[in-house]
């Protein structure tokens, strides 16, 4: 059993997670062709459908929460950041918290590649913030997890699917038990990475487990335009794998699918692909301005389906949660983004030796005669 320091609360948690699948299968129940989402907690707080709650601690609840507040704050911080100078263009997070599920569903052990708005999930994966701040500061430093097995934020769309094909197959290789959780955007469906990708791992039946953030835009360009299917979900049956499609915005379903495809996985079946139907609340990025393409109604909709209120009020309700808990928790967050701006901000800006040598362990020719180019430049600019 392995052990991980959260990085939402601080505390060391066990990462043994309790079983979810005693009961049927969510992927044979949702089909997407006959376009069936799960839901288990709806927008309003309520349990829905009781008959697929997974078996989920209280504890893991209340984590899964505060990770998802955490990264809701640090996200609003991140853009106040940007427009204050301080860090440069970054991607919004805000209203696609509840992706915490995939990695409540996993352990320690477990692999998570980014695209690059999974603030949450790996938040609860360990990965530290002030590494994300270092990130949105430019910095090299921001791509180094040092002992988190996850993979840095992946710009260009897609490409982080086969960096978890091939970290799958290396698994699957050396007769391990880990998987892999890869993501990526309804945009990024449209890529070759991603068709290579599912054709990959459902042939060597790799442990990868595929969710598709499908927040409903690829900057501003909406879903509906991306692809003819009616779900991203069942370009699954194409590669002969399980697929769903889940509320993107109820952690507990989000939770419930990814536990499943995990122990499919674990279980030497190979590859899951998992729907998330979610919103990006935010702008893509600090340099966009949503409102020149999508209307205020909608945006309303989505807000009153925020995922973190849901939980918050089915915590209440369960007497989990409370003001008093809520205000702590934050004071405790303002603390750690503090703390964390300040020691990335220390890290000073990047050297252009350090810009080159984090691409591989020892660099090589091509990269050594860009850096010597580079320098050259810089000197010639300094004399004129
Ligand atoms: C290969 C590649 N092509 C184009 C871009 C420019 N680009 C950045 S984000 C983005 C849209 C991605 O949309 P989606 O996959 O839905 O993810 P989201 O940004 O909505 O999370 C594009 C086209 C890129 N980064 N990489």
């Amino acid at each position: 059993m392995s052990v991980t320091t959260k990085e939402a609360t601080g505390k060391v948690v066990k990462n043994e997670k309790s079983k979810a699948t005693k009961q049927k299968s969510v992927f044979a129940e949702f089909d997407p062709l006959k376009q069936k989402r799960l839901t288990i907690l709806d927008h309003t707080g309520k349990i829905v459908a009781p008959e697929w709650m997974p078996d989920i601690t209280d504890e893991l609840l209340i984590e899964g929460y505060k990770t998802m507040k955490f990264a809701r704050m640090a996200d609003n911080k991140c853009v106040n950041y940007q427009r204050q100078g301080k860090m440069f263009t970054l991607p919004v997070n805000r209203g696609q918290e509840a992706v915490v599920g995939t990695t409540m569903a996993i352990n320690r052990d477990d692999w998570a590649c980014q695209a690059f708005r999974e603030m949450a999930a790996l938040l609860f994966h360990g990965v530290p913030i002030e590494r994300m701040f270092m990130q949105n500061m430019g910095l090299e430093e921001g791509a180094v997890y040092d002992d988190v097995n996850a993979t840095p934020m992946s710009v260009p769309i897609a490409s982080q699917m086969q960096h978890a094909c091939g970290i799958g197959h290396a698994i699957k290789y050396r007769g391990g038990k880990e998987v892999v959780v890869a993501y990526v955007g309804d945009g990024g469906t449209s890529t070759g990475d991603f068709h290579e990708s599912l054709n990959w791992a459902a042939v060597f039946k790799c442990p990868v487990i595929f969710i598709i953030n499908n927040n409903q835009y690829a900057i501003s360009a909406h879903r509906d335009v991306q692809t003819m299917t009616p779900t991203l979900a069942q370009k699954a049956i194409a590669y002969q794998m399980p697929g769903i499609q889940v509320d993107g915005n109820d952690m507990l379903a989000v939770y419930r699918a990814t536990s499943e495809a995990v122990e499919h996985a674990r279980a030497g079946n190979g590859p899951s692909l998992i729907e998330l139907l979610t919103y990006r609340m935010g702008a893509h990025t600090t340099s966009d301005d949503p409102s020149k393409y999508r209307d205020k109604k909608e945006e309303t909709y989505w807000e009153a389906r925020d995922p973190l209120a849901r939980v918050k009020i089915y915590l209440e309700s369960r007497k989990l949660w409370n003001d008093k808990l809520e205000k702590a928790h934050e004071e405790y967050v303002n603390r750690k983004i503090e703390a964390a701006f300040v020691m990335a901000s220390a890290m000073g800006p990047n050297t252009v030796v350090e810009l080159f040598s984090h691409q591989f362990a020892e660099m090589t020719n091509s990269l050594q005669d860009q850096m010597a180019d580079l320098q050259g430049y810089l000197l010639w600019k300094e004399e004129h």
